[in-house]
């Protein structure tokens, strides 16, 4: 098996991240993210919705969307758990997860593709009103992120899990988006350091 990626995307370090907290290791392939790579017929017969990572399997079946691909090494190697346990656990991770990624990381993802002169090109049509509407979707998100990490260690409570990993690669990715961490969301800070410390966040 191996992971067709691309080391400078934020969505493909969220399935890095993930098995370097489980200690799997999958070779890597990387994909250079241009147009004609991207509508070649080749990308749409791994991924019609021709984005990276793709898990390629040995037989040659190809799972795509990073959540599912983290998903399949979970099923795999269930420790370290990173989508819970118990009923709850599990709920609260996923609702967090889904918070982030939609709430945070995709208004991010859209401020850059919107904004940026270098996605031109991949991202048609590209409205720069929209990208700026997005910045502010992020920077309110990220105050509802603050507040509950007030009363929890991490995202999705006082386990680290899958809703972290999303959640640094999103904050990371703010750099890409031109929009600056606003210094008096001490909590976001608190948490930032604290698991940007771990080896995985290298990944
Ligand atoms: N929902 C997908 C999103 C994947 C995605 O957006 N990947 C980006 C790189 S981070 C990509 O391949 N973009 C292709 C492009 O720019 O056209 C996932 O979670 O894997």
């Amino acid at each position: 098996m191996k992971i067709i990626e691309t080391h400078a995307a934020p969505n493909p370090r969220r399935v890095r991240i993930f098995l370097a907290e489980k200690g799997i290791e999958v070779p890597f392939e990387e994909f250079e993210l241009k147009v004609e790579n991207i509508q070649s017929d080749e990308m749409f017969s791994l991924n019609p919705m021709r984005q990276v990572p793709i898990l390629q399997l040995d037989d040659g079946e190809c799972i795509s969307e990073s959540i599912a691909i983290c998903r399949y090494f979970e099923a795999l190697r269930p420790e370290p758990c990173l989508f819970g346990q118990e009923p709850l656990e599990i709920a609260r991770i996923e609702m967090w997860n889904r918070r982030v990624e939609l709430g945070l990381f995709y208004a991010l993802m859209h401020a850059f593709r919107h904004l940026h002169p270098r996605m031109g090109a991949r991202e048609v049509p590209q409205v720069p009103d929209w990208g700026e509407a997005n910045k502010d979707k992020a920077l309110n998100h990220l105050g509802l992120l603050d507040k509950q990490l007030q009363d929890n260690q991490y995202v999705a409570g006082e386990a680290y899990s899958v809703a972290d990993i999303t959640a640094l690669v999103a904050v990371d990715f703010m750099a890409a988006a031109r929009i600056e961490r606003p210094a008096d969301l001490t909590h976001l800070s608190r948490w930032y350091e604290d698991v940007s410390k771990r080896p995985s966040a290298s990944a």
